[in-house]
Parts: structure tokens; sequence; C-alpha cells
């Protein structure tokens, strides 16, 4: 295979862009800015052929979290999963249930690549060993490198698109991530328009999930789509909405934050709202213990769910998120950073994530 000037080998890419040529499409994104600007990038390459476009479940990580009847309802040939993050078994499987569909999937999560199948199309140079997490700071820089979004994109411009990946994703990390950093500003600058707009931009568009809101990430999706400048995101009444409900959501939680338990190096919090602040007060609580794992318990009562978030700034939680997938729980995460969705209000599940991490992370022997 012969790699192109990105690192992803360019025979790969050829393999995504015929699929995606092949038939009708159905995208289904991540919920945050760069799983809706991932989706808008195919959605302008694609355009006709999409049959549909559908977050899975905010919240949850799993193959039944995927919207199944808006794809079966959709009639299309082509399942596009873009940043999901889920292990490479799982889109075995998936392809699997979606045949003679065919599944294509992009994402830069730290994963174990599938087996591989014939209908499957997995693009994920990390999971690949093509690079780490720092090469492929968004999947968003993986689909701009697609021949058909670079062909759609040389006619309209979007490399401000592009970059909505890497600033939603590295959010205020950027500025110490010095290559993804450069990448992002080499793209800014590509487009005319500044960081501070595109920045801007991504606060709009992660207020849909903030708001528990999958009908408002389709909105995204369709907006970006169609954008010209950062200006179209930044003017939208629905999203200027969602976001100053969002703003009010944050604010309040941080208020109604409260601490629960600790054991050595694991602070556990406890914290109650109806919009899904959970990612956001994890960041800000794990930035005001920056030597500790810290785990919320985030309570949506109006839904009657919830969600367990563990973050740390200087501990792996890799071994803790593998041994949650093994044991079937849907949860989602990267290296320093998991989360997963509940259905009772209860401390039990606290204990015992608060063990596993002893455990795992620090290496104690936990008895009782
Ligand atoms: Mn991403």
């Amino acid at each position: 295979m012969v790699a192109d000037n990105t690192g992803v080998p360019g025979a790969l890419v050829e393999d995504l862009w015929r699929l995606l040529s092949s038939g009708r499409i159905f995208i289904v994104s991540h919920w945050d800015a760069d799983g809706i600007a991932s989706a808008a990038l195919l959605l302008r390459a694609l355009r006709a052929r999409v049959a549909g476009v559908y977050p899975p479940s905010i919240g949850v990580y799993s193959l039944e979290a995927l919207p199944w009847r808006r794809i079966s309802g959709s009639g299309a040939d082509v399942l596009a999963v873009l940043d999901y993050g889920l292990p490479g078994s799982e889109y075995d499987n998936l392809a699997e249930i979606a045949s003679p569909r065919s599944v294509t999937v992009i994402d830069h999560h730290l994963a174990e690549p599938p087996r591989g199948r014939s209908n499957l199309v997995y693009v994920n140079p990390v999971a690949l060993g093509l690079g780490g997490e720092e090469d492929w700071p968004s999947t968003t820089f993986i689909a701009y490198r697609i021949p058909g979004v670079r062909e759609a994109c040389r006619r309209r411009g979007c490399s401000w698109i592009a970059a909505v990946g890497i600033v939603g994703d590295l959010g205020p990390a950027l500025e110490h991530r010095p290559r993804a950093h450069s990448a992002a500003l080499r793209l800014v600058e590509e487009s005319g328009y500044s960081l501070r707009d595109v920045t801007r931009a991504v606060e709009l568009l992660d207020s849909c999930y903030r708001l528990l809101d999958e009908d408002c990430v389709v909105h995204a999706v369709e907006l970006l789509g169609w954008a010209t400048r950062p200006g179209d995101v930044l003017e939208d009444r629905r999203l200027q909405r969602a976001a100053e409900e969002a703003a009010k959501a944050l604010k309040t939680a941080m208020e109604r934050v409260r601490f629960l338990f600790q054991r050595p190096g694991i602070m556990v919090y406890y914290v109650e709202s109806n919009a899904y602040v959970t990612s956001y007060v994890g960041r800000r609580l794990a930035a005001r213990h920056p030597e500790s794992v810290v785990v919320l318990l985030h309570w949506a009562p109006d839904r009657g769910r919830g969600f367990v978030y563990a973050r740390s700034m200087k501990h792996r939680l890799a071994p803790v998120l593998q041994e949650l997938r093994r044991r079937g729980i849907p949860a989602g995460g990267k290296d320093y950073v998991l989360a997963f969705p509940v259905d009772k209000r209860d401390d039990k599940i606290l204990r015992e994530l608060a063990t596993l991490i002893e455990r795992l992370v620090f290496g104690r022997i936990v008895t009782g």
C-alpha cells in the first residue's frame, strides 16, 4: 500500500471513496462538533446520494444506540459510521447485522482494529498503527482527505469545517498539542477565517448534544453541509437558542455539583441536570484535581437516566474502559476519559467503578 502525504494509505482511502460512491448512504455520526463536521463534509461530497443522517442516542456507545428504524426506512445500501469510537469487533458485528448493506467507518479513537469482513471498510489510522491521537486529532481531519470531499471543497471552500473537528475535539488542550494546533491553524488560514470564529462555531455546534437533542444535531449537520463561512453557524437561530440554554444549564450544574466520597487518588461527585452536562462538569472537576481520577455521576431526572463519567489529567483510564467493555457495558472514551449510561441513580455502580480504578489504574488489591 502506498501512503499518501498525510500517512493514510492511499489504497484505503480509494476503497473508502469507491464504497461511498457505490450507492445510497446513511450517515451515523458522533453527536459532537467533530462528528457533525465529518458528516457535513460527506454530505457536501455525496449530496444526492445521502439517504439520511442521524446520530446514535446521545451519551450511549453501543450498536443498540444506532438509529435502526431510520436506517431501515432509508433504503440505504451503505452505512457510514463517523467518529463513534466503538472497538473494531463491534464493527465486525455491525457489518454482519447490516449485510447485505456495506459498512464504512471513519474514526481516530484508540481501539482494537476489526478482524475485517468483505462488506466493511474501516479507516482509523490510530487503530491501524499509523500514528497516535495527536497525529490524527479528529475524524474530520481524515474525512477531509477523501478525494470526493476534496473535490467538493475545491469548488466551495471548506477547510474551516475541517478545522472545526480538531478545535472541537481538543478544546482548551489544543495549545498544548503543537502538531494538532499547527494543523488546525493551517486549515483555518487556508479558509481566510480566524481561529476565534471557528472556536465560536464549535461552541454552538456542541450545544445540541448538551441538550440531549438528536434532531438539533441533524440540523447542525445540514447547516454545516451548506454553510460557506463560520458566520452561517454563528447566525443560526436554532443553534443560538440551544447555546443559550446549554450555557445556562452548564452554569447551574457547576453550582449544584456535590462531593460524594473519595478513595486514595479518586474523587467521586454527583450532579443533577436534565441537560447533558456530563463532559463539561467532568472536565472542570478533573482540572480542579489534576493529580487524581475524578468520577462523576450525572443524573437527568426528567429522562430517568444518567451517565457515569471518569477523567484524569494524569492517569490513563484505557485499561478500565477495556474492562468495562469486556463486561458488556456500552462505555466510550479515549486514553484519559470514559463514560457510560446508567438507568438507576445508584451509588453501587460508583463504588464498583472506584474499586476497578483502584485495581487497574493504581494497582491496589482491594478487598471487601
Ligand atoms: Mn473525534
